[in-house]
């Protein structure tokens, strides 16, 4: 069974699915992306990151040439035609092929990817006994100049701040804003347990709003936690009783340990495992159905 990927309306093998050297999104980052999972063939959070598609868009005025009804579709043709259940989604909208100059309107359509792939797991562990993870020097993009909120082709700063990761010997990252205060993990949102509440930085720190973050917000409220969406420093990850990780690739990933201090115990806690657990059985009976 070979990979089919989508472009432009076609669907492709991967051998075929090039893109030209003119492609903006190649020469500047000029374009937006998102990042699904399919749990046993149902596509986990469609509408919801499609949605997010089409606000990274609307920000940077790139006009998607489909409906989002046509995208919703695209997804599950695309997902059918691989013919697998469990797989991870990338989708890439570029602003297309123009000159070599900036300017956008020398790009006459944007250029639409659907990527299909096997997902590479973190090994089980991590999550098992959790992660640790060191704060990057790499200050996450400040919300005035391009906003996190934007899932855009400009990943530079995390990649940075993954290499520095890399270089410290840890496997995760904590990246904080300008003004030193915690914004997120170099592809996952962050949250902290004390005494029973949950926190999370709140959008305006600079932070992607994950669509694992909102599911883990809606899965707290139904099951009677209090989360607070609170500015937080390093020291509040220092003194925390828990912390974990949400994306749509780790999933909830506990971590145990942040520069050197053990967080609670040095073991992932109750309250993660809860929400380890909650979402597990949560993209396993939900989804967009492809089969
Ligand atoms: N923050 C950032 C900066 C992200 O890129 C998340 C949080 C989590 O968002 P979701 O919607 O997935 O809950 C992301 C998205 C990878 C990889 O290789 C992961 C992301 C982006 C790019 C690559 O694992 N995660």
């Amino acid at each position: 069974m070979s990979q089919v990927i989508y472009l432009d309306g076609q669907f492709v093998t991967r051998g075929e699915a090039k893109v030209s050297v003119y492609d903006h999104g190649l020469l500047y980052g000029d374009g937006i992306f998102e990042g699904l999972r399919v749990y046993n063939g149902r596509i986990f959070k469609l509408e919801e990151h499609v949605e997010r598609l089409y606000e990274s868009a609307k920000a940077i005025m790139l006009a998607i040439p489909m409906t989002r009804q046509q995208m919703i579709e695209a997804h599950v043709e695309t997902v059918r035609q691989n013919n697998l259940r469990d797989v991870y989604i990338r989708t890439i909208v570029t602003r297309g092929v123009g000159s070599l100059g900036i300017d956008p309107r020398s790009c006459a359509r944007a250029c639409v990817i659907i990527i299909v792939d096997t997902i590479s797991l973190y090994p089980p562990e991590f999550y098992q006994e959790g992660i640790k993870v060191v704060t990057v020097a790499t200050r996450r993009t400040a919300v005035d100049a391009l906003s996190p909120r934007v899932k855009s082709l400009n990943y530079l700063g995390n990649v940075m701040a993954k290499i520095e990761v890399n270089r410290a010997g840890a496997f995760g990252g904590i990246m904080l804003n300008n003004e030193g205060y915690v914004t997120e993990g170099t592809a996952d949102n962050i949250f902290v347990v004390k005494k029973g509440v949950l926190y999370t930085p709140p959008t305006h720190v600079g932070i992607l709003q994950g669509i694992t973050r909102d599911t883990i917000m809606e899965l707290a409220m139904r099951d009677g936690y209090t989360v607070r969406e609170q500015v937080m420093t390093r020291h509040d990850l220092f003194v925390a009783d828990e912390i974990f990780f949400t994306g749509s690739g780790a999933e909830v990933i506990p971590v145990i340990n942040v520069d050197g201090r053990s967080i609670g115990d040095g073991k992932p806690g109750a309250i993660t495992w809860h929400f380890v657990n909650a979402y597990r059985t949560l993209v396993n009976t939900t989804g967009y159905p492809v089969f």
